[in-house]
Formats: structure tokens, sequence, C-alpha cells
């Protein structure tokens, strides 16, 4: 399917102030974040027709009681005193240990030398989390999906996670990578100014994910032809941003898409899948930056008319320099490659050492790995090994035997199609899109 199409049409709609679920405050807060104001954003004489701020969180799904997200606390006993600091520990469930993450609030990075020697697939001890508020505890039992919107024929359905689990199962590798994975090295590497969560590399995962296709949930709710959009609305917390109550993490995507290849998945790694991760439901949506792949869903909103939320028209769009069209929005990864090891490793001199590390594009299979040891100066191919399910990512190693002193190490993948990393990237002022060679720096000694 053509992305970029889509993109266009939804920034015309955008401009054109064809927004629903958005409100004329976030408008004018884009309008004021980017500095162009009227300019590239026409200032809405149309604002009557544009909701009123209220109603971006009115687009919350109309959470039900049973699917409202207990915290950990409510189902405490009586005494809870005891179990006091099992809610006050943190965003994330799962323990957090520094030799496997490092932690930025209420988001937790992997740490690249915890991959080495793992499989193909990242083990969800050491799968990176990255939540807008904190991981909500869902009763699987009282949990429900509620699929409905204008682009159904008639009132929409409810499913259970029984329900679900009885239509045909699917099981395939996906990666999950945020959109400002590497967000830290416009600044480390380029110098340039970004704002957001400061990610090394370690913003991305692949695991093999079960659950039902999308298109299989939708025909079975009674997809319309007229359907064009398709959003997902997580049972977290409203995200908060700047004092305005953006509502519950939702962003949408076409329906091409949706009967493509989108998963709703109900176990990762052959296990019931983790609170941290996403359960009872999450989706999954190949080829896509993270915030397409909504955890804790509770609703998917499909409609005959394009959908907007903050997390495709505030968040997730291109600004800057670089940007021949400020705010362009966009959906698909990039290519990447990582060492499986933390930036300032030291090595034994003089001793042979195999390098490792892992390259993926969410363009297609990669081609092949090229390494340098020495600034960039020269490269050598590495060697590929180990199955690839999917395609999503390729493991690769190549030995080295380093000289006493300081080196830096660089890992540049080209994929099938000959998509290749730049030696920059393309600056944008919320730091997206890192694709570029990164510079590590190791010691031998
Ligand atoms: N409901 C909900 N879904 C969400 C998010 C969130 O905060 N809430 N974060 C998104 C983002 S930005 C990313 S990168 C991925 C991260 O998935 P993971 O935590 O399983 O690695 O989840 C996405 N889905
Ligand atoms: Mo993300």
């Amino acid at each position: 399917m053509n992305e970029g199409d889509y993109d266009d049409s939804r920034l015309r709609d955008f401009q054109a102030g064809h927004t629903r679920g958005f409100s004329r405050r976030d408008l004018l807060m884009l309008s004021a974040a980017i500095g162009v104001g009227a300019t590239a954003l026409p200032e809405p004489a149309t604002a009557t027709a544009l909701p009123e701020p209220a109603s971006t969180a009115g687009n919350a799904p109309a959470s039900t009681a049973a699917n409202a997200p207990t915290s950990p606390a409510a189902n405490a006993p009586a005494n809870t005193a005891a179990n006091a600091p099992a809610f006050a520990a943190g965003p994330i469930v799962k323990p957090l240990p520094p030799e496997l993450f490092t932690v930025f609030g209420t988001n937790a990075e992997t740490r690249w030398s915890a991959l080495k020697d793992q499989g193909y697939y990242v083990p969800i001890d050491r799968f990176f989390v990255r939540n807008h508020t904190s991981t909500p505890i869902i009763d699987p039992a009282t949990w429900s999906l509620e699929v409905s919107g204008s682009g159904l024929r008639g009132e929409g359905a409810q499913f259970s996670l029984r329900d679900l689990k009885r239509l045909p199962s699917e099981t395939r590798a996906v990666a999950v990578e945020c959109a400002g994975n590497g967000r830290s090295y416009y600044t480390r590497q380029q110098g340039q100014t970004v704002s957001g969560t400061a990610w090394g590399l370690g913003a991305v995962g692949v695991a093999r994910w079960r659950g039902v296709r999308l298109s299989t949930v939708l025909r079975r709710a009674g997809l319309s032809r007229h359907a064009v959009d398709v959003q997902p609305t997580g049972l977290d917390a409203n995200f908060v941003s700047g004092g305005v109550d953006l509502g519950p993490v939702r962003r949408p995507f076409p329906i091409r898409k949706a009967l493509d290849d989108v998963l709703l998945a109900y176990e990762m790694n052959d296990e019931p899948l983790p609170p941290d991760h996403g359960a009872p439901l999450r989706v999954l949506v190949p080829g896509w930056i993270g915030i397409a792949s909504i955890k804790w869903v509770g609703r998917i909103e499909v409609s005959a008319e394009p959908l907007f939320s903050p997390w495709n028209t505030q968040f997730y769009r291109l600004f800057g320099e670089g940007y021949p069209v400020d705010g362009l929005p966009f959906d698909r990864q990039v290519i990447k490659s990582a060492f499986e090891l933390d930036p300032g490793a030291t090595f034994p001199a003089g001793v042979r050492t195999r390098l490792t590390g892992r390259s993926w594009s969410a363009n297609g299979p990669i081609r092949k790995v090229e390494v340098s040891t020495d600034s960039g100066a020269s490269w050598r191919r590495a060697r590929p090994y180990g199955a690839t399910p999917g395609g999503v990512w390729q493991r690769w190693e190549l030995d080295w035997t380093p000289a006493a002193g300081e080196h830096v190490l660089l890992a540049r993948a080209t994929d099938v199609h000959g998509g290749t990393q730049p030696d920059t990237a393309r600056h944008n002022t919320l730091g997206y899109l890192f694709d570029a060679v990164v510079k590590v720096p190791v010691t031998a000694r």
C-alpha cells in the first residue's frame, strides 16, 4: 500500500480544517509550536465547524465500568499497607534491572548489550516499554473489545477475549519500534536540537505475536465498503501534555492497511500478552511506527470519514528545514543497525573478539551490512547468521582484533530495495526517523 498518498491526503484534510476528534485549541497549539501560525495552517475561520476543546476527551471510548482498568491497589485486600509499594513502584510493571534497561520516566529502553546471545526474538524480560502514562492492569474476564463507527453496516459488535480466541489465529514476527528510536543521535552526532525522549537505539524489539487478524474482526463486525479509516483506542489513562488533556492514546490508519496485515495480539513469544505490552489485547501494525500499535485496546472505531487524533496531527509530523512541506505526517519506519554492545564498551587489546549486531528496515529484508572499526575509513562485509522469520531483522557478526586505544565502530545496512543508511539523518524538530549510521565509541586495553 502507498502510505505516501495516504499521508498527503490526510495533510490536505488537516490543512483544510477537516478534522474530527481534534480540538481548535490543539490546532492553535500546533500552529504555535511550529511557529508558522496562519501561513501554513489556515486559521480556522471554520472554527465553528471544529469541535470545542472538551470534545478531545469526549472522543474517548465510553469506557464501561467492566472495561475500566483497575489499579493494582483496587485489587488489594482491605489492609493495603503491605501492597502499597507494588502500586507505587512505577509506571511499568515488570522489573527493569539496569543491566537490561535504561529508564526514561515512564519508558524503558533495551540495552543493546542485553541482546547479545539472545535469539531472533527479544525476550519479554528485556523488550523496551514506551508508556505515555502507566501500564493499566485490566481484568481479561470482564474486558471486551467494542468495534463501532460509521464505517460499519450496522450497530457494531463486542468481542470478549474468548470470542477472539475462538476466531482463526495467526502467529507472526513483527517489530515494534518507536518513531523516536535513535533520537538522541540528532544531538550527540549532529549537534541538533530535538524534543522528546532521548532514546539511544534500544526503543525497538521483535517478538512472535499470536492473535487474530484485524480484517477477520472487522468483517465479523459488519464492515461497510464506505470505511476509510480505523482507529484503536487504549484503555490507559488520558494523556495530558502541556496542561491539555489529549484524551486516551489513539491513532488512525487506513482501511487498506487494516485489511492487509494488521494483527490483534493476545500472545507474545508464546506467553499471554504481558501487562506492559498491552494485555489483554494490542494492535500490531507491521512496518509502521510504534504508536500505531495501540496497547490495551478497548475500542476500535471504523469510520467512513478520515479520522484524526493528536497522535497524527500534533505528534508524528515532520517539522524542519529539511522538509519541503512543514508538518508532513508519516507512518512507516526506516532502516537502522545496532551493535549488541553499549557505547563506551571495553575490549581486551590484541585479542580477537566477535562483534555482533542486528539491522532492520521497514521496507524489506536486509541484503548486506558493512562494518567499519576505524571511524569509517574502511569497511568490511559483516557475516549474516541465523534464521529470519518474517525477514524483520538480520543478525550479523564480524571478528575484530583491536589495537590498544580508542576506536569508533560503525555499521551500515542496505535492504533488498537498495535503501541504505545515510551519514546524516534529516533533521526534524521532534527527532523522528533517525536512520543515519551511528558512531559507537569503544576502548581496547
Ligand atoms: N494505549 C497505548 N498504546 C501505545 C502506547 C501508549 O502509551 N498507550 N505507546 C505507543 C508507542 S509510542 C510505542 S513506541 C509502542 C511501544 O510498545 P511496547 O511498550 O510494547 O514496546 O506502543 C504504542 N502503543
Ligand atoms: Mo513510540
